[in-house]
């Protein structure tokens, strides 16, 4: 892995998260309580043994910018290790990266400066646990120009998708990017091959493809879109399948790039069991908070009758919360949150600072940083009531408040 370096495309606007992307950036969207999404790729590197990584970002970089810096800054540039941020340089003329090969191309100078072999490129904003280490055996003992990393998901899924059709041994033959009607696997009608946007390339492979691709006008500048299409059509282009390294299944792996997909990753990790284990020793996700005292439960009984029972069931509750006489069911409670008496919490996630008023009702809802709940407010409950508050209502029922809402 020492000549190997990571690229990981932290740019992309995230519309579909909004309201959630409109202050920052996808990948520093908080998942989970203490993590941010980049979190996942990031860790991942470490637990491979990647150490060489530079983090491309664009659109509203400075939460995520700040993330790097306070939980990512451990590496030893004396021994060559590094996660370093690349903002858009605009080296190469005015313009903002116009694609995510173009973001590549625009970096081309810092990216040659560690004289990589191999460069691994790896979104921002996918969730699952990978040991990158096996897809660049696999790359390399091939003596492929590329490998995909690839994934099998239901058919109607896959217009979501880079789609592609291997051979017998598995090298790519066709590769449509979102397709309208996805073509299944052969003798798995209900299924396609997922691109899981995670590249390998010998690097200068890359560099000559990027250097070409720069000056098609027509072009889209992308990597799906683009690059890898055309390529499969010149080079060894190579599909690594993604299993789970024990039970050689169908590994778990998430673009958390909608609000639904969003919420149903974070509500697996409160399941009872997990497709997602963050409690792994041996595949430890890193996030961040800053130093806060432990979670505390309250109850107090100074109303006989109805006693106020601070409780969390099948929750994840971070340090600095407070569920003072509240009741939370199958939610994530992130950093100094305060769940008030009388108060019930189900089925949703609430950022860092939420605080929720005495006999509020939420149900199924996603709450940005620091939204305060006022007393006796229904959250999820009643979608016509939720729109006229300015809420967004995702396609699921998921109700989603913004950072800037403001309530009571
Ligand atoms: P998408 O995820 O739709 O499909 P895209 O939106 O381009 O592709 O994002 C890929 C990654 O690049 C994201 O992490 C995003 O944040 C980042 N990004 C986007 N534009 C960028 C820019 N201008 N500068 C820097 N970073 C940028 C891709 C592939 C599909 C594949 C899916 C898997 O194109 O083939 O199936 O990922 O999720
Ligand atoms: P997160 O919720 O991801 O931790 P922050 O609260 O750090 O994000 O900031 C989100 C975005 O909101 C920032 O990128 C910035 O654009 C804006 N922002 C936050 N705090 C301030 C501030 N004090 N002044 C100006 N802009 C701010």
């Amino acid at each position: 892995m020492r000549t190997v370096l990571g690229l990981i495309l932290a740019g992309g606007k995230g519309s579909r998260l909004e309201p959630l992307t409109v202050d920052r950036a996808k990948p520093a969207v908080p998942f989970g309580g203490i993590y941010r999404i980049i979190d996942f790729t990031l860790s991942n590197c470490i637990n491979s043994g990647l150490r060489k990584i530079l983090v491309l970002t664009q659109y509203k970089a400075a939460s995520l910018d700040r993330h790097i810096n306070r939980a990512w800054r451990f590496l030893c540039r004396e021994l060559g290790e590094f996660i370093d941020i690349l903002p858009p340089q605009q080296r190469l003329g005015e313009l903002w990266y116009r694609g995510t090969a173009d973001a590549v191309y625009q970096n081309i100078y810092t990216i040659e400066q560690s004289m990589p072999e191999d460069i691994l490129i790896l979104s921002g904003d996918h969730v699952y646990k990978m040991d990158y280490s096996l897809l660049l055996e696999e790359h390399r003992r091939t003596n492929a120009d590329c490998t995909l990393a690839c994934i099998p998901v239901p058919l109607a899924e896959g217009r979501h998708f880079g789609v592609m059709g291997i051979d017998n041994e598995e090298w790519v033959q066709r590769f449509d990017e979102k397709p309208e009607n996805p073509f299944c696997i052969p003798g798995d009608p209900d299924r396609c091959l997922a691109s899981m946007g995670v590249y390998v390339f010998k690097a200068r492979t890359l560099f000559e493809e990027l250097c070409r691709a720069a000056t098609v006008q027509s072009s889209n500048h992308d990597f799906g879109k683009d690059l890898i299409p055309d390529m499969i059509r010149t080079h060894k282009v190579r599909a690594y399948q993604f299993r789970d390294a024990k039970t050689g299944d169908t590994a778990y792996w998430r673009d958390v790039g909608t609000l639904d997909a969003f919420y149903e990753a974070n509500m697996d990790l409160v399941s009872v069991n997990p497709q997602l284990n963050l409690y792994d020793n041996d595949w430890p996700i890193r996030g961040w908070h800053p130093p806060l005292p432990p979670p505390k439960f309250v109850f107090a009984q100074e109303h006989a009758e109805r006693p106020r029972i601070g409780t969390a069931l099948d929750s994840m509750v971070c340090p600095g919360s407070v569920i003072s006489g509240g009741r939370v069911q199958g939610s994530i409670v992130s950093c100094n949150v305060r769940v008030n008496s009388w108060s019930t919490v189900e089925d949703s996630i609430l950022f860092e600072g939420v605080q929720i008023g005495r006999h509020a009702r939420i149900r199924k809802a996603i709450i940005d940083k620091g939204v305060i709940i006022p007393e006796g407010m229904q959250v999820g409950y009643n979608r016509e009531e939720d729109l006229a508050h300015g809420f967004v209502v995702a396609d699921s029922g998921v109700t989603v408040i913004g950072m800037e809402a403001e309530l009571g």
